[in-house]
C-alpha cells in the first residue's frame, strides 16, 4: 500500500513528508494505521547524527497510537480494529530477560530493531525503490507502519489517540522510573534535573507516591509554572545559584535526595544528579540519552559512600501488561497528559514541531494524522 511518512533521508537535515510504499505484514507482524504521535527529544536525537544506532533514511518516531488493520500469519493476541501503542521495548514473555522478571529489556528483537530492520531482516517500508528503515521498531512518523505482535500493547478502545500516543514513551518513561525503577518512596525527597518531556513525568509520578519536596531543576524558567502544577515544591535554575550547584541542592534537601533522576542526556548533570544524592543511600537514575562517545565520571568514593546510579529505560515497564495500565489511569483522571501536550500538528508541519522543541516552547508536540 501507499501511506504518507515523514523521512529522515539524511542525518541533521530536516524531515521530508512524502508517499512510501509500505508491504503488508509477514509472519508475526501487525499493519497499523497510526492516528497521533508525539515528538520526543530522542528522534530530534537519532535525527542530529549523534545516536549510534541511527541509520538513514529511516522514518523516525516512537510515541504513537492506533488502529490495527491487518495481522499476518500467526498473530494470535490482535485483529482488525484493536487500538494499540507500539513498543519500542518489546514484551515478548518468553526470552531470558522477560522470564527473569528482573528487567523490562526484551531482547527477542533488539539486533534486528538496532539495526532498523524486521525481525527478519528486511525492510517493509520503500521510497522511489529505494528501502528505508524502521527506526526503534516503531516508525510512527508515517500514517502507516508494521510493527512485530511483541511490540504492541492492546488498549482501551474509548482512550483519545491524540493524548495517548504520549504514553508510547514520555509518560511511561518519566512516571514508570518513579515507581518502577527507583521505587521511590512517600515522604521521599526529589531532585529531577530538566523539566521538558520527561522530567514533568517524573515530577507527576513522585508527587503520585507521595514524595515530600520535588525539587526541579532547569535552566528555562519558563518551565517553572507547568512543573508546580505538576508537583514540584522547588524550582532551581542553575544560572541563579551563586556557588556550587550540587552543594545548593544538599542543603535544600537537607544533607542529600533520596532519589534524583536525570532527564536531559548531558553527562555533567549526571555527575551533578548522583553527587547531590544522599550519603549512605541515595539513588540517581539516568533517564537522559548522552551522544555517542559521551562517558560519565564521578569519584568512586561518591558509591563507597553509599550512594546509588542506575539507568532506566522505558521507566521500566513491560509494555505489553503496563501501557493498558497506564491508559486506565489517565481516563480515570489519575495523570494529567492533556496539558502537558502544548502543540499539536498535521505531519506536513513536523519540522515545526521539532523547531518548537529546540526552542524550549513546547512540552510535547504531537502530529495527529
Ligand atoms: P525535552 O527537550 O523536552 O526536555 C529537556 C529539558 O532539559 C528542557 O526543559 C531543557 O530546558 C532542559 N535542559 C537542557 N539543558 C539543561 C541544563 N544544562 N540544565 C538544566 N536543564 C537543562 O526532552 P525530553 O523529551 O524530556 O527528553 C529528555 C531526555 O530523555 C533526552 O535525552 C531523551 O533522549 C531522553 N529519553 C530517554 C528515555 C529512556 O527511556 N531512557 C525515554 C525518553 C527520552
Ligand atoms: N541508540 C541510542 C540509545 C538510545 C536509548 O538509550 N534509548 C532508550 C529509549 S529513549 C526513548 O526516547 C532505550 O530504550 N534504550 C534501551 C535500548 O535497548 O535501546 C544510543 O545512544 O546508542
Ligand atoms: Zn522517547
Ligand atoms: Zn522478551
Amino acid at each position: 500500500m501507499k501511506t504518507r511518512a515523514a523521512i529522515a533521508w539524511e542525518a541533521g537535515k530536516p524531515l521530508v513528508v512524502e508517499e512510501v510504499d509500505l508491504e503488508g505484514p509477514r509472519e508475526g507482524e501487525v499493519l497499523v494505521e497510526v492516528k497521533a504521535t508525539g515528538l520526543c527529544h530522542t528522534d530530534k536525537y537519532t535525527l542530529s547524527g549523534a545516536d549510534p544506532e541511527g541509520i538513514f533514511p529511516a522514518i523516525l518516531g516512537h510515541e504513537g497510537a492506533g488502529v490495527v488493520l491487518e495481522v499476518g500469519a500467526g498473530v494470535k493476541t490482535l485483529r482488525p480494529g484493536d487500538h494499540v501503542i507500539p513498543l519500542y521495548t518489546p514484551e515478548c514473555r518468553e526470552c531470558d530477560y522477560c522470564l527473569s522478571q528482573k528487567t523490562n529489556l526484551c531482547q527477542k528483537i533488539r539486533i534486528t530493531q538496532g539495526r532498523g530492520q524486521m525481525p527478519d531482516g528486511t525492510s517493509r517500508f520503500s521510497c522511489r525503490g529505494k528501502p528505508i528503515h524502521h527506526y526503534m521498531g516503531t516508525s510512527t512518523f508515517a500514517n502507516h507502519t508494521v510493527v512485530p505482535e511483541i511490540a504492541l500493547a492492546k488498549i482501551r478502545p474509548d482512550a483519545p489517540f491524540d493524548k495517548v500516543c504520549y504514553i508510547g514513551c514520555g509518560v511511561t518513561t518519566g512516571i514508570g522510573a518513579v515507581i518502577y525503577t527507583a521505587k521511590v518512596e512517600p515522604g521521599s525527597n526529589v531532585v529531577v534535573f530538566g523539566l521538558g518531556g520527561i522530567g514533568l513525568n517524573v515530577i507527576q509520578g513522585a508527587r503520585m507516591v507521595g514524595a515530600d519536596k520535588i525539587i526541579g531543576v532547569d535552566l528555562n524558567p519558563a518551565r517553572e509554572a507547568m512543573a508546580r502544577k505538576f508537583g514540584m515544591t522547588h524550582f532551581v535554575n542553575p544560572k541563579d545559584v551563586q556557588g556550587d550547584l550540587v552543594a545548593h541542592l544538599v542543603e535544600l534537601t537537607g544533607g542529600g535526595a533520596d532519589y534524583s533522576f536525570e532527564c536531559v542526556g548531558n553527562t555533567t548533570l549526571m555527575r551533578q544528579a548522583l553527587e547531590c544524592c544522599h550519603k549512605g543511600w541515595g539513588v540517581s537514575t539516568i533517564i537522559g540519552v548522552a551522544a555517542a562517545g559521551q562517558e560519565i565520571s564521578t569519584r568512586p568514593f561518591q558509591l563507597v559512600t553509599g550512594r546509588r546510579w542506575i539507568g532506566s529505560a522505558f521507566g521500566g515497564a513491560r509494555g505489553r501488561t503496563d501501557v493498558p495500565k497506564i491508559v486506565d489511569w489517565y481516563m480515570d483522571g489519575k495523570i494529567n497528559i492533556d496539558d502537558l501536550i502544548t502543540h499539536t500538528m498535521p505531519l506536513e508541519k513536523i519540522n515545526e514541531g521539532f523547531d518548537l522543541m529546540t526552542r524550549g516552547e513546547s512540552i510535547r508536540g504531537v502530529v495527529v494524522y
